[in-house]
């Protein structure tokens, strides 16, 4: 068994100074086929973690690493808190399982209950499942057997959002709207319709928050409608704010528009808030934000803090409501998965939400917001960026792409932020996008942005 992958730089991953980093490396890089990766560049030159706390990755090495992108958008509590790691110790060793069919534990209807009471009223009814593309296929199933049970069984058609992006199941990446997730995987959903992106650069460009071109997009809604007749439509499904495409706020008074015109013709609307949910935004949900209430809202990554998979779909009360007809010992649902409500899950999902209460770590990104975002904006100007976006604690950089080579100047930008810097960034094609920990301090949003400039002028 190799200690580093094939060809790689023999100190790039064995470098160790302790025993238990020692521990935490892995003697062979080919087995583990990377999700969303460039398998073959990474393995000749891994960057590895072993370690977290709060704000911050260590390599093994010892080195820290900035978390500017809350793991994967999910630990918004930052990492390995002591009250969520000692709440999964103790579930595990208390109830490691129960099944969630015709079974369930306590602290499921507990979660649930919190869950509801953070979302906006009258969504009060919870759905588990384990990740966001779990969460959104719920969704979209919810969608449609509710216009199914209410006798309306033509309303089958789902209708997306270019450049939307909600996870990799079959459903999810059918409303979604990125080419590259939807191409090599054949026919996908029939009776898909998308809305256009929201983005312009030209009506945009350096918008702090939500632009105020825009809106008028919502009313190709409209079109479809006329299109297919309203009553052959089930859904649309809308992230609030697009965050995988690269941090795309909504246009002031979109999504109000949006919510208008499903109510005109009897079509859900489904928030997809697997990123925005939990404090992101500087709220519980961004339909707390914007003052708009979906019908279901999609949620995941931060409802653990990302200590444990788990996602969900809140549900309003008449859409709950109108499976609960028929004999009582019948299933309403047909639909769940082994893991759903699991009891580690459930109980990382307590402790997060306990420390985003106490530590009111929703109206920290809410009070973080205008420095975040003026830190963010200082990068215009600096060489070859095209665009800079900001709401809440996120913000995305567009970066001049290098002619012929897209999406290669963000990737050395990734690399030399965590091998030069110490900071983790995110990319997409030639977008930085940076979503730190709630917690993050004012100096670590400084140091994270002077780190930012520092790769930008280094690739340029
Ligand atoms: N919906 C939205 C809006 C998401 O952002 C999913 C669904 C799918 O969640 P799961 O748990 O199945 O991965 C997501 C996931 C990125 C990035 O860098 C974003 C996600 C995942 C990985 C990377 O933008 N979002």
């Amino acid at each position: 068994m190799s200690l580093r992958g094939r060809d790689a730089e023999p100190q790039a991953i064995m470098t160790q100074t302790t025993e238990s980093a020692a521990a935490h490396q892995p003697n062979d890089l080919e087995s583990f086929w990377m999700p969303f990766t460039p398998n073959r560049a990474f393995k000749r030159a891994p960057r590895l973690v072993v370690r977290a706390k709060d704000m911050h990755y260590y390599t093994a090495d010892g080195r820290a690493v900035l978390d500017g992108t809350a793991g994967l958008w999910c630990s918004n509590a930052g990492h390995s808190r002591d009250p969520i790691v000692a709440a999964i110790a103790r579930q595990a060793e208390d109830l490691d399982y129960a099944p969630a069919f015709q079974f369930a534990h306590p602290q499921a209807f507990e979660l649930a209950s919190r869950i509801a009471a953070l979302a906006p009223a009258g969504l009060d009814r919870v759905f588990f499942c384990n990740s966001g593309s779990e969460a959104v296929d719920t969704a979209l199933k919810i969608a449609l057997a509710y216009h199914h049970v209410r006798g309306e069984g033509a309303r089958t058609r789902l209708i997306g959002r270019e450049r939307g992006y909600h996870g990799v199941g079959f459903g999810g990446i059918s409303v979604g709207g990125i080419v590259n997730n939807r191409k090599f995987f054949g026919t996908l959903l029939s009776g898909v319709d998308h809305l256009p992106a929201t983005y312009s650069r030209e009506h945009q460009a350096f918008t702090k928050g939500e632009p105020p071109w825009g809106a008028h997009l919502a009313d190709d809604l409209e079109r479809i409608v006329a299109l297919h007749d309203s009553a052959t439509i089930a859904a649309v499904i809308v992230e609030p704010m697009a965050g995988s495409t690269g941090v795309l706020p909504p246009p002031q008074g979109y999504l109000q528009k949006l919510r208008a015109i499903c109510d005109r013709h009897g079509i859900l609307l489904i928030f997809d808030e697997v990123i925005t949910g939990f404090g992101r935004l500087g709220c519980a949900f961004a339909a707390e934000r914007y003052g708009v209430t979906p019908d279901l809202i999609a949620f995941a990554k931060g409802v653990t803090s990302g200590s444990v998979p788990m996602g969900g779909v809140i549900a309003r009360d008449n859409v709950y409501d109108a499976f609960m007809h028929g004999p009582e010992q019948a299933i309403e649902l047909f639909h769940g998965y082994t893991y759903s409500a699991h009891p580690l899950a459930c109980a990382a999902g307590l402790a997060a939400l306990d420390l985003y209460r106490d530590e009111g770590l929703f109206e920290r990104a809410r009070k973080l917001e205008p420095l975040f975002a003026d830190a963010a904006m200082a990068l215009q100007g600096l060489p070859g960026v095209l665009d800079i976006r900001t709401v809440g604690l996120t913000a995305g950089i567009d970066l001049a792409p290098r002619p012929g080579a897209p999406g290669a100047r963000a990737a050395e930008a990734m690399n030399r932020a965590f091998h030069d810097e110490g900071l983790m960034i995110r990319i997409t094609g030639d977008t930085i996008a940076l979503c730190p920990p709630l917690i993050v301090r004012e100096a670590q949003i400084g140091e994270m942005f002077v780190k930012v400039a520092k790769v930008i002028r280094a690739t340029a």
